[in-house]
């Protein structure tokens, strides 16, 4: 062939690659941090608005039934890398765990393939993230006000502005600097809408005029649930009037909180401002007992909801960005949180259980062309399926050791049955004083392992007990249900190699 020729053909080639990672879509996942499916209006909640998540979910589908394996932050982020069980991803809690980037992840098998990655913004795996493109990630849990961000090459920069903001515009950098002719999968991590609930500037006191009504059980006395009765979690006893809710007796006071002194003067000066007239009128009440309980948990809410109001906001922006790009037709956007939050619901704050609010995690995603708009899924799904997912949308091979399951199958085909099942398995052992358990929930019931803390079970049935207030384990007329769930608990425990949770179960009578 003469040299003209080869050209010819290498040039066809060449366009054709390129047109087949241009049809590879492309993935955008956000991952919040602790933001409640509650405090969603996509969700239901009508008191507040939330317009950028309910677009994802419009436009493409709600899933009602996502759920975690572990439900806090580090370990949630690790199983959605990997695909797998905090048992066999290493990581299991974030007081003594490091995560092994030199394992496998869903990352890894994209840019092997051909992508773009990164990853921007919380990432809270104390190592540095390995097999990405590009990435730039907050320091552990990352602060609200003029956060440090490391670089690559393991520089820090201080970056003036509120962290949500700031996550968004580092995205979107990164987007226009990407090399087009490639498909990209970028991560993007919010720290919002973590404790302490602090609101950009912008959007302070937006949810003052509206008063949340108090969830049914707030007041929840704990009875028949020994583990719940010893937690460190409440509203009432453990959210703190200062470092919480930004009542600071004085300047001086609040000089010394590692969230306020790093405010520049203005922002200082609005946060003043407004934090200040709020304690004055507190003050001029003089509230105690349930009075002074149900005035932090207004605060609560009006804080942690403004907070949110800003990362719906830079949700929006994310999908503003891929209109203005004409990249909405090729990309897959799925957003979730690492877990699910206490709103009030048993009096709480914080995660951690295996009780629904905490156990369960809102996620929505937009996959033109495959998800019908407005599809509401009742699947029971996991952050443990979202690395083969993405893997089977990108059509790259699932590896074999990866233990969740793509949920696409489920999307495409209605008819289609997802998981009996779902195993959970929470191990850390220190701050809020959760007591470490495993557990298996079912279409109807759930039952629950506590050890190490406390020595207990747990069993409720989800149809008649939606807010999981009567244990019934142990109770007459539940023998049978009982042996049956710990079968089923065990032959999950077997499937997912959980050598813990499995010697836990073989020393039970
Ligand atoms: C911090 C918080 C806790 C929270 C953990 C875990 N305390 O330690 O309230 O449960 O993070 O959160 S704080 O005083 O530092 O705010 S997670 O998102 O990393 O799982
Ligand atoms: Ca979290």
């Amino acid at each position: 062939m003469r040299l003209r020729n080869w050209i010819g053909v290498l040039f066809s080639l060449t366009v054709s690659a390129t047109a087949f990672a241009q049809k590879r879509p492309n993935v955008i996942i956000i991952v919040s941090d602790d933001h409640a499916y509650q405090a969603i209006s996509a969700y239901g909640n009508k008191l507040i608005k939330t317009p950028g998540i309910d677009r994802i979910a419009h436009e493409g589908a709600r899933f009602d039934r996502a759920y975690v394996t572990n439900s806090i932050c580090g370990p949630s982020r690790a199983v959605i890398l990997t695909g797998k069980y905090s048992n066999k991803n290493g990581f299991t809690d974030n007081e003594h765990s490091r995560f092994d980037g030199s394992q496998n992840s869903f990352i890894k098998e994209l840019t092997k393939s051909g992508y773009q990655t990164a990853w921007i913004g919380k990432w809270h795996l104390e190592t540095k993230p390995q097999g990405f493109t590009f990435w730039e990630i907050l320091p552990g849990q990352g602060l609200y006000y003029n956060p440090d961000f490391i670089q690559m090459d393991s520089s820090k920069t201080r970056i003036p502005g509120y962290a949500t903001n700031i996550i968004e515009d580092l995205a979107e950098n990164w987007l226009d600097q990407r090399d087009t002719s490639k498909p990209f999968c970028l991560v993007i991590g919010h720290k919002a809408t973590h404790r302490v609930w602090l609101p950009d500037t912008a959007d302070m006191g937006m949810y003052d005029n509206i008063k949340f009504p108090l969830p049914a059980n707030f007041y929840d006395d704990y009875n028949t649930r020994k583990a719940a009765a010893v937690q460190d979690m409440s509203i009432a006893k453990t959210m703190i009037m200062g470092y919480d809710l930004k009542m600071f007796d004085s300047d001086q006071a609040a000089n010394k909180d590692g969230n306020i002194n790093r405010m520049s003067p203005s922002q200082r000066a609005r946060f003043d401002s407004y934090y200040k007239a709020i304690h004055a009128d507190l003050n001029a009440q003089h509230l105690s007992g349930n009075a002074l309980t149900e005035w932090k948990y207004q605060r609560y809410m009006r804080d942690y909801l403004s907070t949110a109001a800003s990362l719906d906001r830079n949700i929006g922006r994310t999908l503003d960005y891929l209109d203005k790009h004409q990249l909405t037709e090729n990309t897959i956007v799925i957003y979730l949180s690492d877990q699910g939050f206490y709103m009030g619901e048993h009096g709480w704050f914080d995660k951690r259980w295996m009780y629904e609010e905490s156990f369960r995690t809102p996620m929505v995603m937009r996959y033109p062309g495959v998800l019908k708009p407005g599809t509401v899924n009742r699947d029971f799904v996991m952050n443990l399926d979202l690395a083969p997912t993405v893997l089977d949308a990108a059509g790259v091979k699932i590896p074999a050791d990866m233990q969740g399951e793509s949920f696409l199958p489920l999307l495409k085909n209605p008819k289609q049955k997802g998981r009996e099942a779902m195993f959970y398995h929470y191990y850390e052992n220190g701050e809020h004083s959760v007591s470490p358990q495993f557990g298996i929930r079912t279409q109807r019931y759930k039952l629950i392992r506590y050890y190490k803390r406390i020595s207990a079970w747990e069993l409720f049935d989800l149809d008649k007990d939606k807010s999981e207030m009567t244990n019934l384990y142990g109770k007459k007329g539940y023998e049978a249900i009982t042996a049956q769930l710990k079968k089923q608990l065990s032959a999950l425990i077997k499937k997912y190699e959980d050598v813990d949770a499995e010697e836990i179960m073989k020393a039970e009578p």
